[in-house]
């Protein structure tokens, strides 16, 4: 399953965004709620499901409308130096080791300083909080590099030992590939045997790039003032309203609204049974995702999963004419692909003995067979056949 992180500093609202994404809305309890510990949740990313384009009912989706799970990672507040250790540093590393792609978020309200504490809305210019995590990140990671450096050098004197597979090796918790160190190399246009210091400090940069993909989420958009927020946006930022979030799942829960994640608007259910306060509140979250387009939550996890990490939606099914499983379960699973890839990416997907056994596979909605080497779409629904079952 995709990991996502929510990173940034102190009292930027990533608690506040986790805890909305993760709470299981009554709409979607499809899905077994499984909290880890209290910074390990499930967050959904919303898709249109399949089932309506083939004219089906399904059991997995509301009214069209497919959740498919991520896990989402609330790492502990960091503050400048975090990879010397400061605040808690390692921890926080740990966290973002292993995540897939990184929400960062920024308190596009400027009310926390540069170390997370509280000031008043407007003073702090959030835009410089956006390098910073990239600069703790690039430092911890040279901090690692450096501490193999002196052996990798004295290795790279042997002959037919590539420099690119040592590090590769010195980060597997990072998934970086040798190919993507030498990509690296080149865009660089470095000798990494020969690198100088701050080359390596670049290199590293760019292995944090590469590895760790980053969307920049802008919350407390609803108190964000004009100014800055018109400085975030030039550099393509999200916004988001984390707390309009969790009030309005709180309200779902309640039975007060109607609302799916990622919906542009709300309705009331129970007007009448709403206090003058609770009103108010529902009026001011209304007028913040007409202006945001939705509260930002929902729309911060699909950006990082459709565009950050490349993700398709696609449907495994056993029964290519019912499209369903041998229980009769249609469209039971969805899968987060990445493009590109093929039936037999996604038989291993399913299972590793199916990849192995892999003959062909069959797309349910044309009933044809696909070759193996044929690249996936979204939103296909495919029948494996496999010499295991
Ligand atoms: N106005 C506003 N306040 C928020 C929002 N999200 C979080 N907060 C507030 O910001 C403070 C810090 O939030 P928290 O989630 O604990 O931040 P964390 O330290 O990054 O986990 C709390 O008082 C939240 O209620 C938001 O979208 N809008
Ligand atoms: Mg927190």
């Amino acid at each position: 399953m995709i990991t996502l992180a929510l990173a940034g500093k102190p009292n930027c609202g990533k608690s506040t965004f986790f805890k909305a994404a993760t709470m299981a809305n009554a709409e979607i309890a499809n899905y077994p709620f499984t909290t880890i510990n209290p910074n390990f949740g499930v967050a959904y990313v919303r898709t249109p499901c399949a089932c309506r384009s083939l004219n089906l009912k399904c059991g997995k989706c509301t009214e069209g409308v497919r959740f498919v799970p991520v896990n989402l990672i609330d790492v502990a507040g960091l503050v400048p130096d975090a990879h010397k250790g400061r605040g808690l540093g390692n921890q926080f590393l740990d966290h973002l080791r292993q995540a897939d792609a990184i929400l960062h978020m920024v308190d596009a309200s400027g009310g926390t300083d540069a170390e997370g504490n509280p000031v008043g809305v407007g003073s702090h210019d959030p835009s410089g909080d956006i390098k910073f995590l990239e600069f703790e990140m690039t430092m911890w990671v040279y901090g690692i590099l450096d501490k193999h450096w002196a052996k990798l050098n004295r290795q790279a004197q042997v002959k037919g030992f590539s420099i690119h597979q040592a590090i590769a090796d010195v980060f597997t918790g990072l998934k970086i590939t040798p190919e993507d160190i030498h990509d690296a190399e080149l865009a660089l246009k470095l000798d990494l045997v020969h690198a100088k210091m701050e080359d390596l400090v670049r290199f590293c940069a760019e292995m944090v790039r590469i590895s760790k993909p980053m969307l920049v989420v802008g919350n407390k958009a609803d108190e964000a003032p004009e100014a800055l927020r018109a400085k975030l946006a030039e550099q393509k930022i999200a916004f988001a309203s984390a707390a309009s979030e969790l009030a309005l799942r709180n309200a779902v829960t309640a039975k007060v609204v109607t609302y799916l994640p990622g919906d542009q608007k709300f309705t009331v259910v129970n007007e009448a049974s709403l206090s003058p306060a609770q009103k108010a509140g529902l009026v001011k979250i209304a007028e913040v995702m007409k202006q945001f387009n939705g509260t930002g939550v929902q729309q911060a996890i699909n950006r990082a999963v459709f565009e950050l990490l490349d993700r398709i939606v696609v449907y495994p099914v056993e029964d290519e004419n019912h499209y369903c499983n041998k229980q009769g379960e249609v469209l039971p699973d969805a899968f987060l692909m990445k493009k590109g890839s093929t039936p037999h990416d996604l038989a291993y997907q399913v299972h590793t003995d199916i990849g192995k056994g892999f003959l062909y596979a069959i797309d349910a909605r044309t009933k044809m067979r696909i070759k193996e080497s044929h690249v996936l779409k979204d939103g296909d629904v495919i029948k494996i056949v496999s010499a295991v079952k």
